[in-house]
Formats: C-alpha cells, sequence, structure tokens
C-alpha cells in the first residue's frame, strides 16, 4: 500500500440529467473514501458562491436573462477560475469528487442549438478527469422522482435534447453507470470504480488535460 502523501489525488466527476442522483452519489462516495483514509473533498459546478457563479445562479433561477453564448462562457470561466485550486488539491494528494464538470456545460449549451465543437472550445486545457461516471438514465424517468423545481432547464423536452448531446462526449475516462437501480446498488459500483482510479493515481498516472 502506498502512504498517504506518495501521489496525487483523483479528479472523479459525476454527471448526468437533473435528477439522475448525482448529488446523493457524490455525497456518499465522499464520505466512503473518507473512511478508507483517502483525503478527499466534495466539489459542485456552478459554483455559485462566487461572484460569476452568482450570475449564473441568477439565470438559472430565470431572475436574469443572457444570451446562450454568454451563458456558456460564464459557466466555464466559473471552472477556469478555480483550476489552480483544483491542480493544487491533486497535486496535495487530495482527491477531488465533483458534482457536473464541462461534460453538462457543452451538452446543456449545444442542447440549445450552439455547434458542439464551439461549446467545447473554452474548456480546452482545463484539467481533464480521470474518471466520469455518467448516472444513465432516461429523461422521462429522471423526472418522475419528484417535481422539478421552477429551474431554467428542469423541463422534459429539453432533459431529452441533454441526453441526446451527453452520448456524443463518451471519452476515455467515461464510465456509464445505469442509474435506474437503487441509491445503493449505484453506490456499490461507484465505490469500486473510484477506488481502482485512486489507486492508479496515487501510484502515478498522470493528470491530463481536456479535451
Ligand atoms: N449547467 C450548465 O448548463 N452548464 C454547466 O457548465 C454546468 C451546469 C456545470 C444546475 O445544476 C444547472 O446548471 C443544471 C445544469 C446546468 N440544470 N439542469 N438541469 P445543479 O447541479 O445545481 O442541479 P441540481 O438541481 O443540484 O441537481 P439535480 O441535477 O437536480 O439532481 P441530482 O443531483 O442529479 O440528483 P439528486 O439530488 O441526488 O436526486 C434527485 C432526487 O431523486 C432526490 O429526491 C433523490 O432522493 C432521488 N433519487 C436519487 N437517486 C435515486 C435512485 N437511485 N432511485 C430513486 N430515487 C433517487
Ligand atoms: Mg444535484
Amino acid at each position: 500500500g502506498a502512504g498517504a502523501n506518495a501521489g496525487r489525488g483523483a479528479l472523479i466527476v459525476l454527471e448526468g440529467l437533473d435528477r439522475s442522483g448525482k448529488s446523493s452519489q457524490c455525497a456518499q462516495l465522499a464520505s466512503f473514501l473518507e473512511t478508507q483514509g483517502v483525503p478527499v473533498e466534495a466539489w459542485r459546478f456552478p459554483d455559485r458562491t462566487t461572484a460569476m457563479g452568482q450570475m449564473i445562479s441568477s439565470y438559472l433561477s430565470c431572475q436574469t436573462s443572457l444570451d446562450d453564448a454568454a451563458i456558456h462562457l460564464l459557466f466555464s470561466a466559473n471552472r477556469w477560475e478555480k483550476r489552480s485550486l483544483m491542480e493544487a488539491k491533486l497535486k496535495e494528494g487530495i482527491t477531488l469528487v465533483i458534482d457536473r464538470y464541462s461534460y453538462s456545460g457543452v451538452a446543456f449549451s449545444a442542447a440549445k442549438g450552439l455547434a458542439l465543437d464551439w461549446c467545447k472550445a473554452p474548456e480546452v486545457g482545463l484539467p481533464a478527469p480521470d474518471l466520469v461516471l455518467y448516472l444513465d438514465i432516461s429523461a422521462e424517468m429522471a423526472a418522475g422522482r419528484g417535481g422539478y423545481g421552477g429551474e431554467r432547464y428542469e423541463k422534459l423536452e429539453f432533459q431529452k435534447k441533454v441526453k441526446q448531446k451527453f452520448k456524443l462526449l463518451k471519452d476515455a475516462a467515461w464510465q456509464n453507470v445505469d442509474a435506474t437501480q437503487s441509491i445503493d446498488s449505484i453506490q456499490t459500483v461507484i465505490r469500486e470504480e473510484s477506488i481502482k482510479i485512486v489507486n492508479e493515481c496515487n501510484s502515478g498516472r498522470q493528470l491530463m488535460q481536456m479535451w
């Protein structure tokens, strides 16, 4: 076994449609890793605590409107403003479990009709996840999980388009997880995959860049 400070932390991202279970799974995964002695922090994007995050939050709650391209770049900038901190944490040996990342960024904007390659461009150079756990569920089933709130994208027809775009974003780090199972069964799969990647990163796996 490697010592606690032997290598870098892993960048683990959870993605999926609204109500696919990302936030529940992220919280449980972070607690589990902690019990295993893995230094870990749970993050989320958008990070609504920053100045840019507050603009995003006000857009999502329909208090303000913004041009589709402008809000896209704002979501991306909200990741860039965290880039150096992300890299520093990983280097220190801290594993980051992140609720949504560039994949959501591209899928939601492309679902509005923006070109996929244009959407991907501002993400180029961000730290690439070592593992993307995509919680796979139909838009209908996700919608059935309890009332969508009043946020901008919480509509069935739009979520269906988002799912189509997510499918175009599968990369080497991507793992599909059947998100129609029970919370516990999903967590079991996620723990296994996460422990594997934490060990790989700890023993020297290189941090890559998007995309
Ligand atoms: N967005 C964007 O456009 N561009 C970007 O770059 C980024 C995001 C990063 C806000 O995201 C919006 O921003 C989002 C995408 C866009 N808009 N949409 N849609 P957010 O992360 O703040 O959204 P959220 O509201 O926190 O998360 P969520 O997607 O609604 O839900 P979730 O985290 O995936 O699911 P959950 O909260 O864990 O669970 C939802 C419910 O289902 C809850 O009652 C659970 O108890 C239940 N649940 C969970 N798992 C199960 C299973 N397995 N079985 C049964 N029931 C379950
Ligand atoms: Mg959530």
